[in-house]
Formats: structure tokens, sequence, C-alpha cells
């Protein structure tokens, strides 16, 4: 299978106007925080070059067979998955990342293996594009932030990679972090969280076959926005468990540290298990909003507990009181 690096967009499809936005939104932030002066030159160099959409077709094709864990729900335009994002690495506005993750350099990319593991150390990309059969998943995503998408992923089930690694009999957890590129990364110069993005679950959960080692998106590989080379999509839990652009897993006996619940543990859990019936302690989980169909004022769809996956997942918590272990 060839993978090729993802082509670069046309300069001419940029429009002044999107260009003139996102250097806007870069000198708002940038002067909000006192960083006016260190953000401009590098506002202003993007410009040049940003690729603020990654259209359909533009990139290496990278097919999956159809599975039978694809839920039949209307998928969200292509439109939307690329360029609605959250990847705060490349700033907190959610059209940044789809105008500047472009230059994420995503070859040579390598996945670190470390910790509670009998095979230790690096796999390379190409090697874990071919470690199992790619299959296309359709998931339902639900973000924290009360929004929802639906979305053709291309991947395995994380499951086959640790099978390969070999947990020993210590490993109960599973810790993944993002790779950090502070040249290609303007976010990182902004305190949003901790540095470098990371996550976990534990070791039931990496192993669930819903749980989906991700490379690629509506049939191609994955924007660099939705996490390129290699990310993790975990359905029945809020997005932000699903971390883009993994450099390393490390197999742990302890509970690992998690991003979000680092910035604010009252808002946040390990478990982050998608449910209605406990709030955010700023807003109701109950409904969401589909991305692409439902409009401002369109009556708000509910939300299903565990995104709708409870008759796969919910025995993985049976016994745990869910508001405590939110
Ligand atoms: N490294 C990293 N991973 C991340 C995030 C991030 O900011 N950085 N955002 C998370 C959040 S909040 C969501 S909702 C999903 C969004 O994935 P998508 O943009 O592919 O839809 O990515 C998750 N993974
Ligand atoms: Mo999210």
């Amino acid at each position: 299978m060839l993978i090729k690096p993802p082509a670069d967009i046309d300069p001419s499809e940029i429009t002044p106007r999107n260009v003139y936005e996102a250097r806007r939104t870069f000198l708002r932030q940038a002067a909000a925080l006192g960083l006016a002066g260190t953000m401009l030159p590098h506002a202003t160099a993007q410009t040049a070059s940003a690729a603020p959409v990654t259209e359909q077709g533009k990139l290496a094709a990278l097919p999956g067979k159809s599975s039978t864990l694809s839920t039949t729900d209307k998928l969200t335009p292509h439109k939307d998955v690329v360029t609605y994002n959250n990847y705060y690495e490349f700033g907190t506005d959610k059209h940044q990342p789809a105008q500047y993750a472009h230059r994420l350099r995503t070859r040579p990319w390598s996945v670190m293996i470390e910790g509670e593991v009998k095979n230790k150390g690096p796999m390379n990309i190409e090697d874990l594009l071919k470690l199992a059969p790619m299959e296309e998943r359709i998931y339902r995503m639900r973000c924290v932030e009360g929004w929802s998408m639906v979305i053709p992923w291309v991947g395995y089930s994380l499951a086959e990679l640790m099978k390969r690694v070999e947990p020993t009999s210590k490993a109960k957890y599973v810790a993944f972090t993002t790779a950090m590129q502070p040249d290609t990364m303007i976010g990182l110069r902004i305190p949003a969280l901790e540095w470098p993005y990371v996550e976990g679950l534990r070791m039931d959960e990496a192993m669930h076959p819903l749980t989906l080692l991700t490379f690629g998106l509506y049939g191609e590989v994955l924007p660099n926005q939705n996490g390129a080379p290699v990310r993790l999509v975990v359905p029945w839990k809020y997005g932000f468990k699903s971390i883009k652009s993994i450099d390393k897993i490390v197999l742990m006996e302890t509970q690992p540290k998690t991003s979000w619940n680092v910035a604010a543990a009252h808002e946040y859990g390990f478990y982050s298990n998608v449910n209605p019936t406990v709030s955010h302690p700023r807003w109701s989980q109950a409904t969401e909003r589909r991305i692409g169909e439902d409009g401002f004022l369109a009556p708000k769809r509910k939300t299903l507990p565990f995104n709708g996956y409870a008759e796969q997942v919910a025995g993985l918590y049976k016994g745990m009181d869910l508001k405590k272990f939110y």
C-alpha cells in the first residue's frame, strides 16, 4: 500500500477573506496574551501558504472494509468534518486547525511504545498502517461542548496493536501522548492546556473492539487537522478522549494523567463517558446539536447514554457510580 504525503492545496483557492479573518483571530488572541510582538511575524508568514480547507479527493486514498460496528446515522458533510475542529495545538478557534495544521510534518513519523509491555520501542507509521486490515467505522462523535458529528473513520481496533506489543500482567492502563512540534503548532504558545496533550484509557477500554486506532476518514488518510497521521477514536466518550497525532503509547500500572482533567478536574474526569444525566458544572449534557444538520433554532436532539453505545460498553462500568467516576 502506498501512502503519499498529503498534497498541498493550490494557493489560488485561498480567498483573501479567509486570510484576513485568520490574521484577525491571531492578532486578537495574541493581544489578549500580550504576545502580539512575537506572534505577528508568524501570522504574516502563515498567510503565504495557508491551506484553509482540505477537500475530499486531495489526500491519499485509504479504503477500509465496511464494519458491522458502524452506525446508520446520516454522515456529517466532509466539509464540516475537516473545518470545524478542536485541535488546540493549532489554536483554540474551531476554524484555526483547518487553516494552520497543514504545517504539521507527518513524515517521518513513529509511535514510541513504552512501559509495561514486552515489545518496547518505536513503531514506524508505515508498519502501523500494515499491522491489521483497515476497516471503515461510521461512528457518532459527541464533543463535551454539546455538538456531535457522524464520521466515517478508517482504522483498526486498538486491541490489534495491544496484542502485538504484548502488555505485561502489570499493565492496567494505556497512556497516549500527542506529538509536539513547536515550530508548526502555533497553539503551543498559548497555555490553553499543559503540553503535550495526554490522554488515557483503562486496559479493558483500550481492548474494547469499538476503540479505534484511526488513520483516515472519508476513505482518505487523515487530514492534519483531524489528527494525522494516527489518532484514537473512542466513540462512547466525549471527543477530547480521542487524542490526535499520537507519538507515544505507554502501558502503565497506575492511572495516567489526562490533559483536560489536569486543566479542570471538577469539570473533566478520567472516564468522561458520554452521560446525559451528569451535567457539566456549567451546562447540561442532556441534548446536542448535530453539526451540518441541526440549525441553531432546531429542537435539540437527545444525547444517549454512552453516546448510543451502551449495549456494547455499559458492562465495562458495572458496579461503578458513574456520577462519581465521571
Ligand atoms: N492533541 C489533541 N487531540 C484532541 C484535541 C486537541 O485539542 N488536541 N481535541 C479533542 C476534542 S475536544 C475533540 S471534540 C476531538 C475533535 O476531533 P475532530 O476535529 O477530528 O472532529 O479531538 C480531540 N483530540
Ligand atoms: Mo471536544
